[in-house]
C-alpha cells in the first residue's frame, strides 16, 4: 500500500510533472491560462493553516482554499473517513435505492440548519445546488396549483455558480454575456454596494435598507402572481464581498411573505461558520425557504453540495399517489458515499471544536486588523463581517484588476501568503481554525505589499 502511494506521489504530484511543456492540456477554470502557464502558482500539499508549494514554501492560506476548508487542511478525521469509505463501498446509487450515509448527513444538517429547514437534497457543487433550488421553487408553485409563478428575481453582482440557471439569476456581466439569452423571465434587483455612503463600514453598512424595496418594484412591474422566488447571497462573495445593509435581508423576507414569493439564500460561501453560526440566516435572524450550500459542507475535500428546504416545501411535493416520483431531478452522485463520509467527519469536527463560534470570537480582532489598512495607498474601502474581509483598491487607469492582481502575485511568490482577488478587491476567508498570530501575519503582509504596489 505505502509503496503504491509513494508511486502515486512521484508520478502525479511532484514538480517534474508540472513543467511548462506539460501544462498545455489543462484548461484552467476562471483563469488567465496563458499568463498562468508562463509563471505557474502550484500547490503540492496542505495541512492546517498552510499550503506547501511545489517548490517547498509554506504558504499561509488566507482564503480557505476557495472559501472551502473552514476546518483547515488535511484533517486526519476526514482523511480516515474517506479512506475507510472508499474501501468499504465506493459508490452506491440513490435513485430508487439508498445507503445509510446520506440519511445521516441530512439529519445532521437539519439539526444545525435554521428551524424549519429540515429536508435536504444533495448535489455535488454550489452551481448544482443553485439549479436544484431554482427548480424546486418553480416546481413547488406548479405542484400547488400556481404554475404561472415562473419568474425568478436575482440581483446585480450576484454570483450563483455557472449553470444556466445560476448565470441567469446572477448579476456579473462577464459570466453572462458570452452565453446567449439565458433563462427567460428573470429580473434583477439593484446590488447594495455603496462605497460613497458606506466606505470603511465595520460590519453591516448603515445605509441601503431601502434597496430591498426594489423587490416591491419588481412586484409592481411583473405582478406577484408571476414571481416564484428571489435568490440572493446573504453576503455576496465573488463580486468582491458585499455585506448587506443593516435590516436589508429582514425587509426582503417581509416583502416575500407579503406576496407569497419564496426566498432562497445562497449560502455556498457563508455556510458552515463563516459568519459565526452554521448559516448566515441564523446570524441575521432571517429564515429563507431554501438554502443552497456546498464547499464547507465537506470542508472542500470531496465535492458536495446540498439544498435545505422547509417542511412546507417538501410536504407540498409529498401529496400525489405514493408510487409517483415527486421531483424529477437528481444527480448520479447525489449522496455519494465518499462525499457523505467526508461531510460526517467535517460536521463532527465543526461540532467538537466549536468552529462555528470562532468567527464571532475572533470577529473584533479580525475587524481591527483589516481596518488597520485604512489610509494605505489606493485603499478605497474595507469591508468585514464574521471571518470575511475585503480590501478594495482603486483601479489603475484603464486596467481594472491589475493592481490587486499584482498584490496577489507578490503575496504568493514573495511573501508566502495566499489571498484571492476579483477585480480590484482583495477577498479574505481564512480557515476558521486560525489564531491571532495568523491574523497579524495576514494584515502585516498585506500592508507591506499594498504599500509597495504602485
Ligand atoms: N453560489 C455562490 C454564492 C458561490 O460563491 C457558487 C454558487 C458555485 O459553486 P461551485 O461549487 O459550483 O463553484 C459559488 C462559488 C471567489 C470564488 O473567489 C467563489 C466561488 C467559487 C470560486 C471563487 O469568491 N463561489
Amino acid at each position: 500500500m505505502s509503496s503504491d502511494l509513494d508511486q502515486f506521489h512521484s508520478h502525479y504530484a511532484n514538480e517534474a510533472t508540472s513543467s511548462p511543456e506539460q501544462m498545455g492540456a489543462f484548461w484552467l477554470p476562471f483563469t488567465a491560462n496563458r499568463q498562468f502557464k508562463s509563471k505557474p502558482r502550484m500547490l503540492a500539499s496542505a495541512k492546517g493553516m498552510f499550503y506547501t508549494s511545489v517548490d517547498g514554501r509554506e504558504i499561509l492560506d488566507g482564503t480557505g482554499g476557495l472559501w472551502c476548508c473552514n476546518a483547515g487542511h488535511g484533517r486526519d478525521r476526514i482523511v480516515a473517513a474517506v479512506q475507510q469509505q472508499i474501501a468499504t463501498m465506493d459508490f452506491a446509487p440513490t435513485f430508487q435505492m439508498g445507503h445509510p450515509l446520506p440519511f445521516k448527513v441530512a439529519e445532521r444538517l437539519a439539526a444545525i440548519a435554521p428551524a424549519g429547514l429540515d429536508h435536504v437534497f444533495f448535489t455535488n457543487s454550489g452551481s448544482e445546488s443553485v439549479d436544484t433550488a431554482l427548480k424546486i421553487a418553480l416546481a413547488y408553485h406548479r405542484v400547488r396549483g400556481e404554475g404561472q409563478r415562473t419568474r425568478i428575481i436575482g440581483r446585480e453582482k450576484g454570483y450563483h455558480g455557472v449553470g444556466f440557471g445560476g448565470i441567469s439569476v446572477g448579476g456579473l456581466p462577464n459570466n453572462r454575456k458570452f452565453f446567449g439569452p439565458l433563462l427567460p423571465g428573470v429580473d434583477h434587483m439593484r446590488h447594495t454596494l455603496d462605497i460613497a455612503r458606506n466606505a470603511f463600514s465595520k460590519g453591516l453598512p448603515a445605509h441601503g435598507i431601502e434597496l430591498a424595496e426594489d423587490l416591491e418594484r419588481m412586484v409592481a412591474l411583473h405582478d406577484a402572481s408571476t414571481i416564484a422566488a428571489v435568490i440572493v447571497e446573504p453576503i455576496a462573495g465573488s463580486a468582491g464581498v458585499v455585506i448587506p445593509p443593516d435590516g436589508y435581508l429582514k425587509r426582503l423576507r417581509e416583502i416575500c411573505d407579503k406576496h407569497g414569493i419564496l426566498l432562497i439564500f445562497d449560502e455556498v460561501i457563508t455556510g458552515f461558520g463563516r459568519v459565526g453560526k452554521a448559516f448566515a440566516a441564523q446570524r441575521f435572524g432571517v429564515t429563507p425557504d431554501l438554502i443552497t450550500c456546498a464547499k464547507g459542507l465537506s470542508n472542500g475535500s470531496v465535492p458536495m453540495g446540498a439544498v435545505l428546504a422547509s417542511g412546507k416545501i417538501h410536504d407540498t411535493f409529498m401529496t400525489g399517489p405514493e408510487g409517483a416520483i415527486e421531483l424529477f431531478h437528481g444527480y448520479t452522485y447525489s449522496g455519494h458515499p465518499l462525499a457523505c463520509a467526508a461531510a460526517l467527519a467535517t460536521l463532527d469536527i465543526y461540532a467538537e471544536e466549536n468552529l462555528f463560534e470562532k468567527a464571532i470570537e475572533l470577529e473584533s480582532y479580525w475587524q481591527d486588523g483589516i481596518h488597520s489598512l485604512k489610509g494605505l495607498p489606493n485603499v478605497i474601502d474595507i469591508r468585514n463581517f464574521g471571518l470575511i474581509g475585503a480590501i478594495e483598491l482603486a483601479p489603475r487607469e484603464g486596467v481594472v484588476g491589475a493592481r490587486a492582481f499584482d498584490v496577489f502575485k507578490t503575496c504568493f511568490h514573495d511573501k508566502d501568503l495566499l489571498i484571492r482577488t476579483t477585480a480590484d478587491v482583495i477577498a479574505l476567508s481564512p480557515p476558521l481554525i486560525l489564531d491571532k498570530s495568523h491574523i497579524d501575519r495576514i494584515f502585516s503582509t498585506l500592508a507591506d505589499t499594498i504599500r509597495a504596489t504602485a
